[in-house]
């Protein structure tokens, strides 16, 4: 019995029109006595207008209109099932995750089931603000248009703790050392040692006086995620302030939430930051591969996106984050218009990590570390300073062990983190 009672959710022969479906790709392990077939019908059906039984307020033009169609099954368990475009709403990204990464995963007729990407019509895709500004964008901001080098980021260590004057006193010196970019750590907000405007204030100094003594540019992106409309006071306030960069943590703030802010269009890029997308992103067999969350956070409208540091302390093969870092910069077809994303490399990274990912990954990425710079035997300046002589050795083609050489921070950052 077709699932629901309804069959024609599975159609091998179907041509897929791209303008007029959007297509997602899952990896599915059927429940014990499934098919795969089975399996894959009943995602079908409960991911687009079915259920578990035959409705009798179910309408022929629904079911011609809006039933999702199975049009690929692989013995490995890949299926790609192709969706009427009717049935998502322009511009709105909970919706769909509430369909194609909703019900489904708590299925009983599936063991396991991960969605591993999703292709969407243009009309669908411009339909979302997509970045701001972009890795072009960003780089004026940046000051690093003609260069296009990575840019070299830090995180305030301890992740929460420090006093505004503290954490002020890090920035500074990371900045002095050659940083482009400080951002507050994920789970750092607003608390009773670190008010969110006190920091917010002192941190925009020191990057105003380490912009005047260095006369390099400098980014800070101070975390808001909160409620909506928290997120917006706080969003204002640095704007206010003379801020250019945001942060927001993308998952627990939810799409809804980066939407919202996108939408305010305040004129300073958005730094995404995706704690917590393990949670479903990093078991192959079940869950939401990372591509899929970054593509919805380009769609959404976020600059910059983290997407994993390969060499680093998080999951995420090189395969993986490479093919992430190329989706975040394609052009053309429905990303039309839409504005590339920054790739964002940190997690366990130091100045070693350098060399590896600039090769990996090129030139339009962040490279950002904490430990890796706050953890230096010398501080957070020789921590950031170490981290530019290693690009530097790197976009020359020379080894870190050789550029060590003649640059002490560097020989001590070699010393202390290739142990
Ligand atoms: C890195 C970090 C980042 C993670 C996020 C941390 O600090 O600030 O949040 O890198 O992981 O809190 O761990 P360290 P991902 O440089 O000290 O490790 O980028 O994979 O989302
Ligand atoms: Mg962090």
């Amino acid at each position: 019995m077709a699932y629901g009672g309804y069959s024609k959710y599975v159609d091998l022969r179907m041509r897929v029109e791209p303008e007029k479906y959007l297509t997602a790709v899952f990896y599915v392990e059927p429940a014990k006595g499934k098919s795969l077939v089975q399996a894959a019908e009943a995602v079908a059906a409960e991911s687009s207008i079915g259920t578990w039984v035959k409705l009798s307020t179910m309408q022929d033009r629904v079911l011609q209109k809006l039933q999702a169609k199975v049009f690929e099954i692989n013995r490995n368990g890949i299926i790609k099932i192709a969706y009427p475009l009717e049935i998502f709403e322009n511009g709105n990204a909970p919706q769909l995750l509430s369909d194609i990464a909703g019900n489904i995963f708590g299925m009983k007729e599936v063991e396991n089931i991960r969605l591993l990407d999703f292709e969407a019509p243009k009309k669908y895709v411009q339909s979302f603000p997509g970045p701001a500004f972009g890795v072009e964008g960003i780089r004026k901001i940046a000051g690093t248009l003609k260069e296009r080098r990575p840019h070299i980021g830090t995180i305030v260590k301890p992740k929460v703790g420090l006093t505004p004057k503290e954490n002020a006193a890090v920035a500074y010196e990371a900045w002095m050392g050659g940083c482009d970019f400080v951002k507050d750590d994920e789970n750092l907000t607003s608390h009773s040692f670190s008010p969110f405007e006190e920091r917010v204030v002192r941190v925009l100094e020191a990057a105003d006086k380490a912009e005047a003594e260095t006369g390099a540019k400098k980014m800070y992106a101070p975390n808001i995620t909160a409620s909506a409309d928290v997120m917006l006071k706080r969003a204002e306030f640095v704007k206010a302030q003379g801020g250019n960069c945001i942060m927001v943590d993308v998952i627990t703030a939810g799409f809804a939430g980066v939407q919202f802010i996108r939408g305010r269009n305040l004129g300073m890029c958005i730094h995404a930051h995706r704690a917590m997308h393990a949670a479903f992103g990093r078991n192959k067999r079940h869950g939401i591969a990372m591509k899929v969350i970054a593509k919805i956070s380009r769609m959404c409208g976020t600059d910059q996106l983290h997407i994993g540091g390969i060499v680093g302390k998080m999951e995420g093969d090189e395969k993986e984050v490479r093919e992430i870092s190329r989706e975040m910069r394609k052009l053309g077809g429905c990303w039309r218009k839409m504005k590339p994303v920054f790739s964002v490399c940190s997690g366990g990274l130091s100045p070693l990590s350098i060399p590896f990912l600039y090769k990996t990954l090129g030139r339009d990425i962040i490279i950002q570390a904490g430990g890796g710079v706050h953890g230096h035997p010398d501080g957070t300046r020789a921590g950031a300073i170490a981290m530019r002589q290693a690009l530097d050795a790197s976009m020359r083609g020379v080894s870190l062990k050789e550029y060590a050489k003649g640059h002490e921070e560097l020989r001590k950052a070699v010393e202390k983190f290739g142990k």
